[in-house]
């Protein structure tokens, strides 16, 4: 007999690490091996506080900038969320061996606001202004060449340059809704703009948030395992706020849920980002066990078999 009283938890499926984040990681796991310690990591690897611990303490060193970088043989390894094209070209001029990370789907983005430029179209970019995949989006192209649009005012406040001659690209990890209804404003006001087959947000980005929305009608509360600077994992967040669940919180790991919160629950939805690793989703599970007789449940919404190679300069080496 247990006195505990009982929680139905459901667990979101898919949840965490996406295929991009495993191939970031697995990066820098994989040029420690080759090249021992230390190796450089340009910004966090993928924002989630544990994993980049997890790494540091393995002997990666974690840089903002190249410049903090001192004249090495080590390899630098440039972040998930990508980089200005710049650089690149600063690590060439400095003799930097440059491992880049940056995911398949970021790099489709850049590539493809590169065509529309080419091409003689103004860009606009859907994203958040100082996320580092916005910077590195932005910094693909000369400077002043793409316009980033946050708001759908931003969009009334448009003045491009020639109105039949627009492309739109944007950020990975927005919410599937906003985007929707920015790329609604943009194309009533600029009919003729030409954006992505599919959308730019990628597959994780979208299964996780479709998983929320079936999981947040139906609990007291959901919990989304990921760092507070992971802009996937802040919009499962808001996510389930907008599907209706009253009690929605982002936390990195069990020592951070407010407890008094969720005392008087009977039913809690589970999620993870796409960096938040899965055993911080056990830990968190495990501390619900301590005080609640849990009822686990999955609810999957897709299946996700999606699979990246490791950056060349890796595979070479291999
Ligand atoms: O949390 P992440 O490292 O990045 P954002 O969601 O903040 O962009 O997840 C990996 C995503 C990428 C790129
Ligand atoms: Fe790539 Fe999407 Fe994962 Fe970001 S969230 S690393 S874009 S698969």
């Amino acid at each position: 007999m247990t006195d505990k009283p009982k929680l139905r938890v459901l667990l979101c499926a898919p949840r965490g690490f996406c295929a991009g984040v495993v191939r970031a990681i697995d990066a820098v796991e994989e040029a420690l091996r080759i090249h021992g310690a230390p190796v450089y990591v340009r910004h966090e690897i993928v924002h989630n506080k544990y994993v980049v611990e997890g790494l540091r303490a393995k002997g990666a060193i974690f840089v903002e900038e190249l410049d903090e970088v001192p004249d090495t043989s080590k390899p630098v390894i440039f972040s998930a969320h990508g980089v200005p094209k710049a650089i690149p070209e600063e690590a060439v001029a400095r003799n930097i061996f440059a491992i880049d990370a940056t995911c398949p789907l970021v790099t489709k983005v850049h590539r493809e606001a590169e065509l529309h430029f080419r091409q003689g179209r103004q860009v606009i970019l859907v994203g958040h202004a100082g996320h580092p995949e916005v910077v590195g989006t932005i910094g693909q192209l000369p400077p002043g060449s793409i316009i980033l649009v946050q708001t759908v005012e931003d969009i009334e406040n448009l003045q491009p340059k020639d109105e039949e001659n627009l492309a739109y690209v944007t950020q990975t990890t927005l919410s599937i809704d906003d985007t929707r209804s920015m790329v609604d404003a943009l194309l009533r006001r600029f009919p003729r703009m030409i954006g992505p087959h599919r959308e730019d947000i990628c597959y994780a980005t979208t299964n996780r948030q479709e998983a929320v929305k079936h999981i947040a009608p139906v609990v007291d509360a959901l919990l989304v395992v990921g760092s507070s600077n992971s802009s996937n994992s802040q919009r499962l967040k808001e996510v389930a706020e907008r599907s209706g669940c009253k009690l929605a919180r982002l936390v990195l790991r069990a020592e951070d849920v407010d407890w008094d919160l969720f005392s008087g629950i009977t039913s809690l939805g589970i999620t993870a980002g796409a960096s938040a690793p899965e055993i911080l989703v056990e830990e968190i599970m495990d501390a619900f066990a301590e005080r609640f007789e849990l009822h686990v449940e999955t609810v999957s919404t897709a299946d996700e078999a999606v699979f990246f190679p490791l950056p060349r300069e890796l595979r070479q080496a291999v």
